[in-house]
């Protein structure tokens, strides 16, 4: 009985996905829904993101948090459209919330709108919502063994980003295995390693965002 009204759920979240998607086509907006547990670096990456595109891409963003405005904040910082979803405890995002904030954000003056999902490892994986692609973040304290805990969201990945690369001299993570492991359960990711502190590697990641922009 449970595992029906389950099912339930996720197709009438499914049929809200495919109109976000249906709008953002119309309008020729890409989106990124960006996934990590708290604190792996999705608002200092979405932030650098911004940065390095200023000037030639158009830039929204929506902030999926369980509560606050903090990272909307940040974000309202950079001068770019966003809007917060609070969840008010749920885990994830759904598509009927995104559908809502698509709303309010001016799309014929967008290219691209970022996602930043709640912050979770295993339930933002079960809901679409209407993304182009879906961006991966597990950060180096985080440790390596995470893709085989938390296989989902890997294995679904379109981008799979290892930040806080500067922090690799101090912890025992191991990137080849890393690479190794990631490879053998979705080779077609492409994979970046990246420092929001330092700069390294941001350069090759937003090459790959600029790549996927609709024209
Ligand atoms: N050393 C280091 N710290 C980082 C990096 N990226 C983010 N952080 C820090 O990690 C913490 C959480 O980052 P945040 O972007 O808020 O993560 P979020 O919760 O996934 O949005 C903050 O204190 C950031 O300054 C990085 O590349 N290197
Ligand atoms: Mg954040």
């Amino acid at each position: 009985m449970e595992i029906k009204v389950l099912k339930d759920i996720l197709s009438a979240n499914d049929q809200i996905a495919e109109r976000n998607r249906a709008l953002l086509l119309a309008k020729k907006v890409t989106v990124l829904n960006v996934m990590s547990s708290p604190g792996s670096g999705k608002t200092s990456l979405i932030l650098e993101t911004i940065r390095a595109l200023k000037g030639r891409v158009r830039i929204a963003v929506i902030e999926g948090d369980i509560a606050s405005t903090i990272d909307a904040q940040k974000v309202g910082q950079e001068k770019v459209p966003v809007v917060q979803i609070n969840t008010g405890g749920e885990c994830h995002l759904e598509a009927g919330q995104v559908g809502r904030a698509l709303d309010s954000l001016p799309l014929d003056q967008t290219d691209l709108v970022l996602i930043e999902n709640v912050g979770n490892l295993v339930c933002p994986g079960e809901f679409r919502l209407g993304e182009d692609k879906k961006v991966v973040i597990l950060s180096v304290p985080e440790g390596d063994d995470k893709v085989h805990k938390y296989p989902l969201l890997f294995t679904m990945a379109d981008a799979v980003v290892i930040t806080k690369i500067d922090l690799l001299p101090y912890t025992r993570f191991d990137v080849p295995a890393f690479l190794q492991a990631i490879g053998g359960m979705n080779p077609q990711a492409r994979v970046f390693q990246v420092s929001c502190t330092s700069g390294e590697g941001l350069g090759e990641w937003v090459e790959w965002v600029t790549s996927v922009i609709r024209k």
